[in-house]
């Protein structure tokens, strides 16, 4: 499908930078823009073209908001037309929907996310999802002196917390995106972290999962060229379907496994396809090689913990190389994750990657319980 990413905020801005770094040109990324109010943070951005980077709230001075979720709700309030100008020049109304990414403990992105996701359904007529990293629980709390002669101490010799109100403005903004979009998908920075790692050092591998699960998600089904055309087509109204309309929120699991491609010098392989070239693919492997990642895409590590694994809906995408794609597998493993998740309902597409060098699945869960962490941070404000 083809989404416009819209990066709000700091850590929206550098996903969506780091998106048009490893999808340019490819078909599904319609449009990508970067909006904050923060000058520095938007010239620290590499590869969204400056056109497409927009400060916004000259009342901020050009700065950050230091997490003043106030002034950003009624800056986004001012200043959302203005964001969907901006937007413009890329042919929004193309989009298949709308994806903005805003880390949901700050200022400037999460307060002007909420506008500008009204802003967009009021314009047109597709949905418009969320992607909100939460906040850390260590983001809120006092931090450690980094050494004995650390300066900025309190009497307590702790330092204050980097976001004190990382988790109010995140509970309140979750809130604001659950009314407005379509489906939120959460990230928790803190499942992702190694232990003594704060976001600030892991941001760059944090941001490459990120990245790389909108990526599987909303390009598969958009092949560019017509070799790589899905039998089983992945559109716009399935995401819709499995995730719904009324702002819930979504889980997503991914795993790849690394494959040879086929020998027989054919790009376009047997497997799904019924070329007349015979792949050289092992059919045991091939089957081995699906049931692993959507094993691992399932119960490994998903952008948020999904209790019990269980969902209503989910939603399965098997990619790779044509020839690996083994359809009994993919059926096979559809069983499988009906089984595991207790869904009734079970959408599946697969996304052919002609000489790709890996097979990949994809897993996104909706109508899910309440995930810790999540529960957490909405009783920050209860
Ligand atoms: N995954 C990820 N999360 C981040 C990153 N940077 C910040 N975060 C998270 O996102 C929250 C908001 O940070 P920013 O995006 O910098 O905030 P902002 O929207 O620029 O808001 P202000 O700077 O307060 O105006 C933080 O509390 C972190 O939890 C990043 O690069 N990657
Ligand atoms: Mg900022």
């Amino acid at each position: 499908m083809r989404v416009h990413v819209i990066g709000l905020g700091g850590a929206g801005g550098r996903i969506a930078d780091r998106l048009a770094a490893d999808s340019d040109g490819d078909r599904f990324l319609q449009g990508v823009n970067a909006f904050d109010t923060d000058a520095a943070a938007l010239d620290a951005l590499r590869s969204i073209d400056e056109s497409r980077r927009h400060r916004f709230g000259d009342a901020a001075g050009g700065g950050g908001l230091d997490g003043d979720l106030h002034a950003a709700r009624r800056l986004g309030d001012a200043h959302a037309s203005e964001l969907g100008r901006a937007m413009d020049d890329q042919q929004p109304s193309l989009a298949e929907a709308f994806v903005l990414v805003v880390g949901l403990g700050g200022g400037a992105g999460a307060g002007a996310a909420p506008a500008l996701a009204e802003e967009l359904t009021r314009l047109y007529d597709v949905p418009v999802y969320a992607v909100g990293l939460l906040p850390t629980p260590a983001e809120s709390e006092p931090r450690e002196p980094d050494s004995p002669r650390a300066s900025a101490t309190d009497d307590s010799g702790e330092r204050p917390p980097e976001r004190p109100l990382a988790e109010k403005n995140a509970a309140r903004t979750l809130d604001a995106l659950s009314d407005r979009c379509a489906a939120v998908f959460p990230f928790d920075n803190a499942e992702w972290l190694r232990p003594g790692e704060g976001i600030a050092d892991a941001r760059d591998r944090l941001n490459a999962v990120v990245t790389e699960r909108v990526a599987a998600l909303f390009g598969a089904g958009e092949a560019d060229d017509a070799e790589s055309t899905p039998q089983q087509v992945l559109d716009a109204s399935d995401v819709a379907r499995a995730v719904g309309d009324d702002g819930e929120i979504a889980a997503v699991g991914h795993a790849t496994q690394a494959v040879e491609p086929p020998e027989s010098g054919s790009r376009f392989g047997l497997g799904l396809f019924g070329s007349a070239e015979p792949a050289a693919v092992d059919t045991s492997e091939a089957v081995s090689a699906i049931e692993t990642t959507i094993r691992k895409a399932t119960r490994g590590k998903n952008t948020v913990a999904v209790p019990e694994g269980r969902a209503d809906r989910t939603l399965l995408v098997v990619g790779g190389p044509p020839a690996w794609l083994n359809r009994e597998a993919i059926a096979d493993g559809r069983r499988w994750l009906a089984d595991e998740t207790g869904s009734g309902a079970i959408l599946s597409g697969d996304a052919p990657v002609p000489g790709g060098e890996e097979v990949f699945a994809l897993v996104v869960r909706s109508g899910i319980d309440e995930p810790p962490r999540i529960r957490e941070i909405r009783e920050s404000i209860a």
